[in-house]
């Protein structure tokens, strides 16, 4: 496609309004970025630039340019030649690998409900429609695509902020042959809130499957796994909430088995998916009551069905519901004896079970997935991150804690690579410079996760659970004072009577400390354990591989270290990847189209830290390469660079800009690399690189042609 067609586009489809990259704005204050961002939306254009940085606004609405129409356009497309587009920075990515040579990564931030999710998938789709492959790459790429509806099944929900929110993080690595072609992939996920499964606050729903299985089985599967109402079971009865607007579950139950097919699922695994799913319900609508001084089943009637859909015995079911084996050394010997639970006891063992069945067999799925698109040497990949969102709810538990805490990891990296690393690089390069002040959430991360001087809040709720073995109120209200008399003082923290408060980068969240120790324990009891190893079912069996009585070293892993561990690693992960990023911005509370809630925007303007990005932006330089990359990159503009400049690199570098007669106060050398002012003087080179090629090309063609 020519370079008219795309201008074109620009001019008649798409009335442009404000700018398309806020360094051009005139005034810089987060007064004229809001404006800006709400005059294209008004327009119906949510994609903006700071540089290389995308800013998304969620149009609530399905918009039209995003069709095979606007892929082909963006393919090899310089990203001044059009408007600004996710697609752009798809292409941007994919074209870099293969030019560099060097693995890319997109971080896609955001509060719930701004569009991480959606922005992910259309990267997804268009990094497989541009790039080529056989048969058995067009499998993968197949596959890749298909585990969205998969995971957002049993991994997505609604809850008040979102209709289809993830309640899992991920990264998602789409592995590329030497020739750019998909030929693998590596999905690693993050803490599913597997509390959902067991209940949900008030105009919330659990995730997606249960309502898509309950919509959708077939007049056999009804039957066999006792399909009821939702109403029907107490797992989804609470919260009073069923359907979803515009979302159809009978439709969407189809399509996932459709994706279970395609990632490779037998028939006889995928009924035995739905089977667990089932299962679960059917657990949940078993109750207890007080005879004597322990719990019994409520009503017998209830254990036949979840018994024999998870295949165990359902005598075996009722007793390690309600007693629990406790080892008691008596005279020297060690012996087993059953201890019986009381009824809250035993509701809090029958959820432990539902939360750990169901957490296992969504790992089981990313597994699933990962197997099918396994590759045996990595070459490129390209990374795309959509984690769960910032999240402020009435009430705010420990998965807040943890959701709240990756993304304020994630505003660390954005700080760290923009703000805090473009600025140290002036002052390594010996480039001229006035530094730009800006809020670094750092203490943040540190007061949740710091190991040492003071102890973070993660550190002293692990200490409390590993010294504390009474679970319920006890601890929390141990942790609670642990955490005033030890970080009381710290200026982003804050206590309150029934938690505690952090400041978070994005907003002060109140923390409801009631279930931390339980939460954060996460143990699941050998009784448990030894049920499922029980059942008749290998795949089953399989979800619950661990030795119960294995001699247990050390402390045990618990759920904050977990995700401390996780978020560690893949901050190391992308830190080692060309990073891209696109900040999601979420216009209204109401998932309305054309609402515009101006201090909302202007609150995730502040946190996102919009204004000190486009001031470092605009204050520096555009661009910056390596005066080796640099000189390869653009060989081809002068006679002595072409196809190598041989001699010193800042020379030839120095060579290259004067022979294009670039402005002299448009670019600086600093020790190992150019950097360069304007994004236009860039785009200028650019196109006579192209200029040059397309030229050359021509006069090989003909040569060919002769030839022939
Ligand atoms: P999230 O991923 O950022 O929230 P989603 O990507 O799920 O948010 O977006 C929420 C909803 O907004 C989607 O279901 C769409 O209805 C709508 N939406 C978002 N982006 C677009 C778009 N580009 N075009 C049309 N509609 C859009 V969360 O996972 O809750 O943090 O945890
Ligand atoms: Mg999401």
């Amino acid at each position: 496609m020519g370079s008219k067609d795309r201008y074109h586009w620009q001019t008649q489809n798409v009335k442009v309004s404000g700018v398309d990259d806020m360094v051009l704005l005139s005034k810089i204050n987060d007064d004229a970025i809001v404006d800006n961002l709400k005059k294209r939306y008004m327009d119906d254009y949510i994609f903006t630039y700071i540089g290389p940085v995308l800013i998304s606004v969620n149009p609530f609405k399905q918009l039209p340019y995003f069709t095979d129409k606007e892929i082909e356009l963006y393919q090899g497309a310089a990203q001044y030649e059009n408007p600004p587009h996710v697609y752009a920075l798809a292409d941007n990515m994919y074209r870099n690998m293969l030019i560099d040579a060097e693995n890319q990564c997109v971080i896609i931030s955001g509060e719930s409900g701004a569009g991480k999710t959606v922005a992910a998938k259309y990267i997804m789709t268009y990094v497989s429609k541009v790039s080529g492959g056989g048969p058995k790459v067009q499998h993968v790429k197949d596959i890749i695509l298909q585990s969205n509806p998969l995971l957002e099944a049993f991994g997505n929900a609604k809850t008040v902020r979102n209709n289809n929110s993830s309640r899992f993080g991920k990264y998602f690595e789409i592995q590329f042959s030497r020739g750019g072609e998909p030929d693998g992939g590596k999905i690693s996920n993050f803490l599913l809130e597997k509390s959902r499964v067991v209940s949900q606050n008030q105009g919330e729903r659990s995730f997606h499957i249960f309502y898509q299985l309950l919509e959708g089985a077939s007049p056999e599967h009804r039957e066999n796994l006792g399909i009821a109402s939702p109403d029907y079971y107490y797992y989804l009865n609470q919260s009073g909430t069923y359907r979803v607007e515009d979302m159809n579950d009978k439709q969407e139950f189809s399509e996932t088995m459709n994706a279970m097919a395609v990632v490779g699922l037998s028939a006889e695994e995928q009924s035995t998916v739905l089977q667990i799913v089932a299962g679960i319900l059917h657990l949940g609508n078993l109750s207890f009551q007080e005879s004597g001084n322990y719990a019994v089943v409520e009503s017998e009637d209830f254990l036949a069905f979840p018994a024999y859909l998870l295949g165990v015995d359902q005598e075996r079911l009722k007793e390690k519901l309600t007693s629990r084996t406790m080892d008691s050394k008596w005279g020297g010997k060690s012996e087993s004896i059953a201890v019986t639970m009381n009824t809250e006891q035993a509701s809090f063992t029958r959820n432990a079970l539902a939360k750990a069945l169901y957490s296992r067999l969504f790992d089981f799925l990313v597994d699933a997935i990962n197997k099918a698109i396994e590759k045996e040497h990595e070459e490129f990949n390209i990374g795309v991150l959509d984690i769960y969102g910032f999240e402020i709810f009435q009430q705010n538990g420990f998965e807040q804690f943890c959701i709240n805490f990756v993304n304020e990891k994630l505003q660390q990296i954005f700080i760290e690579l923009t703000l805090k690393a473009e600025q140290e690089e002036y002052v390594q390069e010996g480039i001229r410079w006035t530094p730009i002040e800006y809020f670094n959430n750092k203490v943040v991360c540190d007061l949740i996760e710091s190991k040492a001087n003071p102890l973070g809040i993660m550190c002293i709720l692990d200490d409390v659970c590993a010294t504390m073995h009474a679970k319920g109120e006890g601890a929390d209200q141990t942790l609670l004072q642990k955490l005033q008399s030890q970080i009381g003082t710290h200026e982003h923290f804050n206590s309150w009577n029934k938690g505690f408060i952090v400041h978070h980068y994005a907003g002060k969240v109140s923390y409801d400390v009631n279930g931390f120790c339980e939460r954060n324990r996460d143990v699941l009891f050998n009784d448990l354990i030894e049920l499922m190893q029980s059942s008749e079912f290998p795949f089953i069996q399989d979800l619950f591989p661990e030795n119960p009585n294995a001699e247990k070293k050390g402390r045990p892993t618990t759920a904050s270290n977990k995700i401390k561990k996780q978020a560690n690693d893949l901050v190391g992960t992308l830190m080692k990847c060309t990073p891209h990023y696109i900040r999601c911005v979420k216009p209204n509370e109401t998932k309305r189209p054309r609402d515009w809630e101006e201090s909302r925007v202007k609150h995730q303007v502040e946190y996102l830290g919009l204004r000190e990005n486009i001031r470092v932006r605009r204050a520096g330089y555009a661009y910056r390469r390596l005066f080796r990359k640099f000189l390869h990159r653009y060989a081809i503009l002068t006679r002595e660079t072409w196809p190598e400049w041989r001699g010193d690199e800042k020379q030839g570098v120095l060579h290259l800009l004067r022979s294009v007669h670039m402005d002299r106060d448009q670019f600086q050398l600093g020790k190992s690399k150019v950097f360069i002012k304007a994004p236009e003087s860039l785009f200028l080179l650019e196109e006579m690189r192209e200029r040059k090629y397309n030229g050359y090309a021509r006069v090989i063609q003909k040569a060919w042609r002769k030839h022939t």
